[in-house]
């Protein structure tokens, strides 16, 4: 009913709607009106109220609602349906809890706070606050399993090509980061949950930081994080139309990839790469081998040129951009 309320208050912007109106129109006693109205200003929404002339909606809050999102969303069936919630443990471990029973796919799993935000390999993804984007998109493609890497690229491209609209000039760093003024702005986490050779689900977790200013990030990231505000001459970025962006391109590069076109999102993250053309360092076992990152391959592999002139490719795992040869 909340949602049926605000929808009814954005279709009547900028005017007063009396209590009796929403009640009639909306099938609501006139006392659940009141409750609604209290509980969306609780959540940010500035909402006017005038004896005898009812409630006004002035303005909505930058909230990640399906509500606030929509408006800006193109999409016939990513993001179409989204879970939102206050504070999340993961938004991927949230998806993952209910991929499985859900039918279809492109649902959306998104928080304001993750308390336990996950990265690669069992690191922490640091989100606690409510400035950033963090979200998780439930896939049920029918691939090849040895293609699902790819749509980290795929989830890369469509971030890398949302923030780029905003006039800031982002990277895509393989396999999995977006990358501003070398530092990390975005983090991508693909999991997938499989029998031999079926993919019963695929979950895609973005970070992204958007709103952060510099004293926002804590000790242990402050040297290596940025966020998408710090390079927008520091104005605040509207979320739930990023979102939106992000889910729109998505939306488009998915459904090119799945129909065995890969090309489209390969060539975003080839032309935007942040370590193409670098010399590297791989770090595999603790190991680091150096190597110049050439190209990015069909199959979505980073191929290196070792020092002994030898070629290689690598799926996944770790690269770090060296700053001399
Ligand atoms: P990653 O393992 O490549 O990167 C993790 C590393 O990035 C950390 O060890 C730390 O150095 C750094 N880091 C941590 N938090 C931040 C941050 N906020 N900004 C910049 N750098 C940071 C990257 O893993 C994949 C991250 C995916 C996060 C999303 S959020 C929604 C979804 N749910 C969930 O639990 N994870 C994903």
């Amino acid at each position: 009913m909340k949602n049926k309320i605000i929808e009814f208050l954005k279709n009547n912007q900028d005017k007063y709607v009396s209590g009796e109106e929403i009640s009639n129109i909306l099938g609501v006693t006139r006392a659940a009106v009141w409750k609604h109205i209290k509980s969306l200003k609780d959540m940010g929404y500035n909402i006017e109220s005038a004896p005898k002339k009812g409630y006004k909606l002035v303005m909505s809050p930058d909230i990640l609602t399906y509500n606030e999102i929509k408006e800006y969303l193109k999409t016939e069936f990513v993001g179409r349906d989204i879970y939102y919630f206050d504070e999340l443990d993961s938004t991927n471990s949230y998806a993952k809890s209910i991929a499985e029973q859900l039918e279809g796919e492109g649902q959306v799993v998104i928080t304001e706070k993750q308390v336990n935000g996950r990265g690669r390999l069992g690191r922490q993804w640091v989100s606690q606050n409510n400035k950033g984007i963090w979200m998780s998109i439930i896939l049920k493609p029918k691939i090849d399993i040895y293609d699902v890497s790819k749509i980290t690229q795929v989830a890369a491209a469509s971030v890398n090509k949302a923030i780029n609209d905003l006039d800031v000039n982002s990277l895509i760093k393989w396999p999995n980061d977006i990358i501003i003024d070398n530092k990390k702005v975005c983090g991508i986490l693909t999991e997938m949950n499989s029998e031999i050779n079926i993919i019963n689900y695929i979950v895609v977790g973005i970070g992204i930081n958007v709103n952060h200013n510099k004293s926002d990030f804590s000790e242990e990231i402050k040297d290596v994080a940025t966020s998408v505000k710090i390079h927008n001459n520091c104005n605040n970025v509207k979320r739930n139309e990023l979102v939106a962006r992000i889910l729109n391109y998505f939306e488009d590069y998915y459904n090119e990839f799945v129909s065995g076109n890969f090309n489209v999102s390969l060539n975003i993250c080839k032309e935007n790469s942040y370590v193409l053309n670098k010399y590297i360092n791989i770090i595999k076992n603790d190991k680091i081998t150096v190597a110049k990152a050439i190209d990015i391959n069909d199959n979505g592999e980073l191929v290196v040129e070792y020092n002994d002139g030898n070629i290689g490719t690598i799926l996944s795992g770790e690269v770090s951009v060296r700053l001399k040869k």
